[in-house]
């Protein structure tokens, strides 16, 4: 086998530089809030990844049931010869997508792409070992600004699973399906893994487990600023909040300062104050309609030719067209 190219587009020493933009930004905003993507370090995304095994975190097993059931379709349907996969992870779902489109003969090139370098050069050295005719080519980038980075040739299928387009509010997931769109040539393809809008009793504790997983994943972007930031926070001393905002259909994820207290960010040269109670946004989850979802693809420039829906409607798959 030959050992997996990995394009870095993204250094820890940028990685830093972006964080220290977003953080300063976030903590002196009013109300202050974080972005998601802080929560990814290592132990962030071992925590995510027992997120994913919770009984009430639904979204992972549901497009997985989903994913097995209707991949030979989706190959069929695709004929890709690159299948790129945005925010790839431990690349968990990939083999079904990867033992489809093989078995359907068209595919040559896995082009996964993730933040992390670190579970990116682990999943492509697995994935490069277990299909030794696929050429394997990992881009360490962040998905929202380096899709001009991916490499080109042979027709290709980017693939946008979990849900993940739902950390995004709608005038950046518009930005960022229109910047899809553009990089991609007629006829290429988007597949694209979406939570459906269903009941809150259900949604709210898929981000709210009896077993406080979430709470400490919620909490461990604390920790990331304290690491990367030379930051004081005492992650304990916030508590997980989880809800469902019924106006915009998302999920919302704040971190409660239970008592007042102020954190000093060194590495910012920052003073921050929190009052008791005061609540910062760490995360948005939207949940989609289809119909909504369909009309944003058609927006950016998509054709939506196939959907599947799992039996409980909780989760979709679209496939569009450029
Ligand atoms: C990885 C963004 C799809 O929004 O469901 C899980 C992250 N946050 N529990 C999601 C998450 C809290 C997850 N995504």
């Amino acid at each position: 086998m030959t050992a997996p190219l990995l394009d870095i587009h993204l250094t820890d020493d940028d990685l830093t530089t972006a964080l220290r933009t977003d953080a300063r930004v976030g903590l002196t905003a009013e109300p202050k809030s974080l972005p998601p993507k802080w929560f990814y370090d290592a132990r962030g995304s071992e925590l995510f990844e027992r997120i994913t095994e919770l009984p009430e975190y639904y979204p992972t097993r549901t497009e997985r049931a989903l994913l097995e059931r209707v991949v030979g379709e989706i190959a069929a349907a695709a004929h890709a010869e690159v299948l790129v996969e945005l925010g790839s992870g431990s690349a968990a779902k990939t083999r079904l997508l990867l033992d489809a489109l093989t078995a359907e003969g068209s595919l040559k090139t896995y082009v996964p792409q993730d933040v992390s370098a670190s579970a990116l050069r682990g999943a492509a050295d697995e994935i490069a070992a277990e299909y030794p005719n696929l050429s394997v080519h990992g881009v360490v980038s962040d998905f929202t600004d380096t899709l001009h980075n991916l490499p080109r040739g042979g027709r290709r299928m980017i693939a946008f699973l979990g849900g993940t387009i739902g950390n995004l509010v709608p005038a950046e997931r518009a930005e960022f399906l229109a910047g899809i769109n553009e990089v991609l040539e007629p006829g290429e393809l988007l597949l694209l893994g979406a939570g459906l809008v269903i009941d809150p009793a259900i949604l709210v504790p898929a981000y709210d487990d009896a077993a406080g997983v979430t709470a400490e994943f919620n909490r461990n972007v604390l920790h990331v600023l304290n690491t990367r930031l030379d930051a004081d926070f005492v992650p304990e001393k916030f508590d997980h909040v989880a809800l469902w905002d019924a106006e915009n259909e998302w999920i919302e994820m704040r971190l409660r300062a239970t008592e007042a207290m102020t954190a000093t960010v060194t590495g910012l040269n920052l003073t921050v104050d929190f009052a008791a109670g005061e609540e910062m946004r760490t995360e948005i989850s939207a949940k989609f309609r289809p119909e909504a979802l369909a009309a944003e693809l058609n927006e950016a420039g998509f054709t939506p030719t196939h959907t599947w829906t799992d039996p409980d409607n909780r989760f979709t798959l679209s496939l569009s067209e450029r």
